[in-house]
């Protein structure tokens, strides 16, 4: 695992001057992500946030070979230009070669939620299945944040969307989460965990341990939005920090089959501290929102549960 001084002193490989948000949750988990690959980088990157914030014309904060795919493709862009990579590669045809099979080229993929959870499902669960050499990034804002924020099926339940607004009609979104990363988990990727931006250590050494690996893997980080959480910009990383304390975004990984949960809070906070820091759940503080308070609370509680009784275990 890098130190914070050795990854420092690396090359930036996304670099400033973006035009993403102030506070929002994407440029340092991108940044770690692309700083703990060994050897060259090739990304892709669904249309979202990312990639509108990072690359318009005429200027790119990529530094590595970067590729935009449509909103719904981006595990198969990445799949292709695995393929063809290796096909070079067979053939000789690589103009250089890579030193050793550490510091060969790594394939990234990135998503926001709606990419992945949604739309881009069908070819990530292709890509995944196949068995591709790559490792997919999805950075959960829970909401299709770059078009406006409407909910998709990482939206937590009770959360205000412009597709799912609370008022007198509804109290905001009505359904679960889906829980993509147990999806990812099924398809017996050989590495799949979640991270998040506020703890760069276990980011760093997720994200390293996934690009290590030859084959399919995949990492769920939890990224703060300010605009669409309606939450303060400076209070994103301590956002992220109380997702992990409520247990909302537990922090775990499963590594050739084994659970491992990389962090069980001392005192596992209550999820209001959570919510009441977010605009989008603002009506649950108001009388009639304690029901729906409840559920989210429940449904947290049982997940970790779940997860503290697979701790250690093989899954699958
Ligand atoms: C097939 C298709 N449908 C819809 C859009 C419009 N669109 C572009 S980005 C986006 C939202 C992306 O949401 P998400 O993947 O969660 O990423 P974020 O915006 O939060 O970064 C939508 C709906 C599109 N480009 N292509």
């Amino acid at each position: 695992m890098a130190t914070l001084k050795e990854l420092a002193g690396q090359e930036e490989l996304f670099s400033g001057g973006h035009r993403l948000c102030a506070g929002c949750g994407i440029p340092p988990i991108v940044r770690l992500v692309l700083r703990s690959a060994k050897g060259p980088v090739v990304a892709t990157t669904a249309t979202g946030c990312l990639e509108v914030g990072s690359t318009i014309y005429p200027y790119t904060s990529w530094k590595v070979p970067w590729m935009h795919s449509a909103f719904e493709n981006a595990a198969a862009t990445i799949s292709g230009i695995e393929s063809a990579y290796k096909a070079l590669k067979r053939k000789g045809r690589l103009p250089v070669k890579p030193v050793s099979d550490d510091k060969d080229t790594k394939f990234i993929a990135f998503g926001g939620d709606g990419g992945t959870y949604d739309i881009g499902l069908q070819a990530l669960s292709g890509a995944m299945e196949r068995g591709h050499n790559f490792l997919y990034v999805c950075y959960d804002n829970g909401a299709y944040m770059n078009t406006g924020i409407q909910r998709s099926s990482a939206t937590p339940l009770g959360s205000a969307t412009t597709t799912s607004p609370a008022g007198s009609v509804i109290p905001g979104k009505e359904e679960y989460r889906k829980d993509i990363t147990r999806i990812m988990v099924a398809h017996r990727s050989p590495y799949v965990a979640q991270a998040s931006p506020h703890n760069w250590k276990d980011l760093e050494k997720k994200a390293a341990r996934a690009l290590e690996i030859n084959g399919p893997t995949f990492l769920n980080v939890m990224s703060p939005c300010p605009l669409g959480w309606y939450s303060k910009p400076e209070d994103s990383i301590a956002l992220a920090k109380l997702s992990t304390d409520t247990c909302f975004w537990p922090l775990y990984e499963v590594d050739e089959g084994v659970l491992k949960i990389s962090y069980k809070p001392k005192e596992k906070k209550p999820i209001g501290d959570w919510l009441k820091l977010q605009g989008r759940f603002k009506h649950l503080f108001k009388p009639g929102g304690e029901e729906i308070i409840e559920k989210i609370q429940l449904d947290i509680d049982t997940n970790w549960e779940r997860l503290l009784d697979m701790d250690g275990k093989l899954i699958f």
